[in-house]
């Protein structure tokens, strides 16, 4: 099967009016989307989505911020779409995330203590499992 990936449009994105572009570098990339909605995520699904920054002192920001406002939930698919859409993210870091980027062109530090930044993209073959399984079921 495919490579499938799973990305984020985060709420400041989708309030800043960037979903389509956002998009069109996916899809100029190459990659083909296959599943595509807006929606408000719940506690409980954002809790799945980020366990393993449970307890971390950006935790509760981070789900307060991803709870702010519609979200876009993607996958993409395409040979190596996993590393490839990272790529096209971005560091996690806005701030000093290449330009060229989705988060070195339209993002920087709005003196929040969660890095707006934009996107989410899945940095592995499990995590991409695991995270299209809670976005859009199994
Ligand atoms: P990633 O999104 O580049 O994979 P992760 O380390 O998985 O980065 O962190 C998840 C999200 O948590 C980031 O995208 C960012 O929104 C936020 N975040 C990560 N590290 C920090 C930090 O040190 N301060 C504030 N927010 C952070
Ligand atoms: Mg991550």
């Amino acid at each position: 099967m495919t490579e499938r990936t799973l990305i984020l449009v985060k709420p400041d994105g989708v309030k800043r009016g960037l979903t389509g572009q956002i998009l069109a570098r996916v899809e100029a990339k190459g990659y083909s989307i296959a599943e595509l909605k807006q929606l408000n995520a719940s506690r409980e699904v954002l809790a799945e989505h980020y366990a393993e920054h449970e307890g971390k002192p950006f935790y509760e920001p981070l789900v307060e911020f991803m709870l702010s406002g519609p979200i876009v939930a993607i996958v993409a698919e395409g040979h190596g779409v996993i590393p490839g859409f990272r790529s096209l993210a971005g560091t996690t870091d806005p701030t000093t995330a290449a330009p060229g980027t989705i988060r070195g062109d339209f993002g920087r530090d709005w003196g929040l203590k969660v890095q707006q930044n934009l996107v989410h993209g899945s940095d592995s073959v499990e995590s991409a499992e695991r995270e299209i399984g809670i976005w859009f079921g199994k």
